[in-house]
């Protein structure tokens, strides 16, 4: 009898297991990877170690252990969880590869309740918990679903300023003499296309990260398919060009990719998500200038979009969004020395408050934290005369060990004096060497996954 009991509680508090899905995104080099690598460490470890304080459960020793599962959907690649590692506790320690397209991992975490209604059913519950990584610049192409190849392309030459401009000389000379109303020349075609998408290539690599499409630079399984072979044409109303045209097929092709490549992910990964953290590397364009760093608000304002089902109807229309929760971290905090961290935490809230505030984002809660997924730099004091410096220890990517103070970070956003004055300049540190039987040093991953999951496991 008492056996039976035991099988029907099982079975119940089987039946109680609850799911959550939490996307990672941010634009490329914003430390996607190494967050998920760390949380995915925190949380195995979380049976034998106490490192994550600012994270209730485990705080409580609600936390009984997790371990991995084999991921549910089966047509997305697995997240390189064991290659991150053996990247990071090699000898040296070194980074993780960068990645290219969507992949995610699942992890059953098992706790000990805190309600009654599921401590009734047996002493422990289980939340599975799946992991998404995908690019930000994914979210860079949800305007494309409300503007015709005409507008599309008026915005891209209206877009055409500054560095833009000068990078887009080659593309621009290109497009100049190729004329669309012809009959259709797919060699002439590709041409262009490659020079356009090299063009935005240029531009990541000058720090610039507001690329449309954003699947030019990160095409995943798509990279050479003729769906990602289309550019802005110049559109009037004298270009007469009809059927079997050059205009006619990068028209097709640009609906295509509204339809099956936009659409198909908002569909397809965005509709499954229930939370959402955004990566944002503030300390890339601190380093590269004014332009670089008015372009990624503009980036980060765009990437807001998605998460904005009150007022524009768009992707209501395509599914029923379920994202409740969106946390924006400030990442790789520990470039800077602890005291520059409530600057970090309020430059990165005046990029994306100003947007949250005069959108409308139903029922989403959001909240902003600066954090470190893989603490690679020790903070501490340099002695000068009676003076004590706060100061940065850490060995660089070159194996050159550095103490350093990288600079301030503005509390507000910076104008261009800010640039021309002080500047900053911060270095790229290797991670420490870590034991692969401790969890990886890290800065208020504990408060990430807080508000991630914290509600899940009470
Ligand atoms: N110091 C420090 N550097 C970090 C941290 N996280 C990421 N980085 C640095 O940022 C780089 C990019 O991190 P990734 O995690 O690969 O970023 P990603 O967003 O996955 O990049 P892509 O896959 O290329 O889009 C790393 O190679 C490190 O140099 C961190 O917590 N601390
Ligand atoms: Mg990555």
């Amino acid at each position: 009898m008492k056996q039976i009991t035991q099988e029907v509680n099982d079975l119940i508090s089987r039946s109680m297991d609850s799911h959550v899905r939490i996307a990672v995104t941010g634009l490329s080099r914003a430390g996607k990877t190494a967050f998920i690598s760390s949380l995915v460490n925190q949380l195995l470890h979380t049976s034998t170690h106490d490192s994550l304080p600012l994270f209730a459960a485990s705080r409580d020793k609600r936390l009984v252990g997790a371990k991995r599962e084999p991921q549910t959907n089966m047509m997305v690649p697995r997240f390189a969880y064991d290659d991150a590692m053996e990247h990071v506790h090699s000898t040296p320690p070194k980074w993780p590869e960068p990645t290219r397209d969507v992949s995610e991992i699942r992890l059953a975490l098992k706790y000990k309740p805190k309600k009654k209604t599921k401590k009734l059913f047996g002493s422990t519950s289980t939340l599975h918990i799946d992991i998404i990584d995908y690019p930000g610049e994914w979210l860079l192409d949800l305007p494309l679903l409300d503007m015709d190849f005409e507008q599309w392309s008026q915005s891209q030459f209206d877009a055409l300023t500054g560095k833009r401009r000068e990078l887009a000389q080659a593309w621009l000379d290109k497009l100049d003499n190729l004329d669309i109303s012809q009959p259709l020349n797919e060699k002439a075609i590709a041409d262009v296309a490659q020079s356009y998408t090299e063009f935005l290539y240029e531009c990541k690599r000058e720090g610039l990260h507001w690329v449309q499409p954003g699947r030019f630079v990160l095409p995943g399984e798509l990279e050479g398919a003729p769906v990602l072979q289309f550019f802005p044409c110049r559109v009037d109303d004298n270009v007469k060009a009809g059927k079997g045209s050059n205009l006619a097929m990068l028209k097709a092709r640009y609906n295509e990719y509204q339809q099956k490549v936009v659409k198909a992910f908002y569909k397809h990964h965005f509709s499954t998500f229930d939370r959402q953290i955004v990566l944002v590397d503030c300390l890339q364009p601190l380093n590269a200038g004014y332009e670089s760093f008015q372009d990624m608000r503009h980036a980060l304002e765009q990437i807001m979009h998605s998460f904005r089902y009150g007022r524009s109807n768009l992707l209501k229309r395509l599914f029923a969004p379920r994202i409740d929760k969106i946390l924006f971290a400030a990442t790789k905090a520990d470039h800077v020395t602890p005291e520059q961290h409530p600057n970090l935490v309020s430059l990165l809230q005046q990029m994306v408050h100003p947007a949250w505030q005069s959108a409308s984002y139903e029922n989403i809660e959001m909240s902003c934290i600066t954090m470190a997924s893989i603490q690679a730099t020790q903070a501490g004091f340099i002695n000068k005369g009676d003076q004590a410096y706060p100061a940065l220890q850490g060995t660089t990517v070159d194996e050159q060990a550095l103490t350093v103070f990288p600079g301030e970070v503005p509390k507000k956003l910076p104008d261009q004096a800010y640039w021309q004055e002080q500047g900053f300049e911060f270095t790229a540190f290797r991670p420490r060497k870590a034991s692969s039987d401790e969890p990886l040093p890290h800065i208020r991953m504990d408060k990430a996954l807080e508000f991630l999951i914290g509600d899940k496991l009470k």
